[in-house]
């Protein structure tokens, strides 16, 4: 003989599938939201990763520390891949890149103008202006960066407006996602990060 089902257990079970479909569907509005939401200076304080970079104020440096981590996935740059992370800075400032390595791999930094949403080339060249070199050369960031435990320096500046990324130059990594953005923007009044 089937065991007949009590209506109320029916009911408490199509309750509790009616909250988990509803939590689901408000919590992928708000994430949908959250992406779309322009980019202004009101929406951006309810990001919830939103951090304030140092700046020595003399020179109108901002200071940003990035670290391939031997932790995380081969291509990341302080665990992040793919322009996870985006650096906001004011138009105008100097921006001074202190990069190490910790992974096994050799790695460096360049600083790229792009002219493409994603790095989508072996070498980052072909995806815009290079800028800055740190850990490595103009002659040879497609194959030599720094070693394990390494720590380089670069500082560039002054950043005009623009869309530029902070990527490894080494042949393919860019591509495989070892790239942070960086927004340069009159709109900006102090250095923060997101990501
Ligand atoms: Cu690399």
């Amino acid at each position: 003989m089937r065991k007949a089902v009590s209506p109320v257990f029916s009911y408490v079970v199509a309750f509790i599938v009616a909250v988990v479909v509803l939590s689901a569907a408000i919590i992928s509005i708000y994430q949908y939201h959250s992406l779309s939401a322009p980019t202004n200076t009101t929406s951006t304080s309810t990001t919830p990763s939103r951090v304030t970079l140092p700046v020595i104020s003399s020179n109108k440096t901002v200071v940003v520390y990035l670290v391939a981590l031997s932790s995380a996935s081969t291509f990341n740059l302080n665990g992040t891949s793919f322009g996870q992370m985006t650096i906001y800075v004011p138009s105008g400032d100097n921006i001074e890149v202190k990069f190490t390595n910790q992974e096994s791999l050799q790695h460096n930094l360049l600083l790229v103008m792009n002219d493409t949403p994603t790095p989508n080339a072996a070498d980052l060249s072909s995806d815009g202006k290079i800028l800055m070199y740190v850990g490595t050369s103009s002659s040879s960031y497609t194959i030599q960066g720094l070693s394990s435990g390494q720590t380089a320096v670069g500082v560039y500046g002054p950043l005009s407006s623009g869309t530029y990324w902070l990527a490894c130059g080494i042949s393919g990594h860019a591509e495989s996602g070892m790239w942070v953005n960086l927004v340069v923007s009159s709109n900006i009044t102090s250095p923060y990060v997101t990501g």
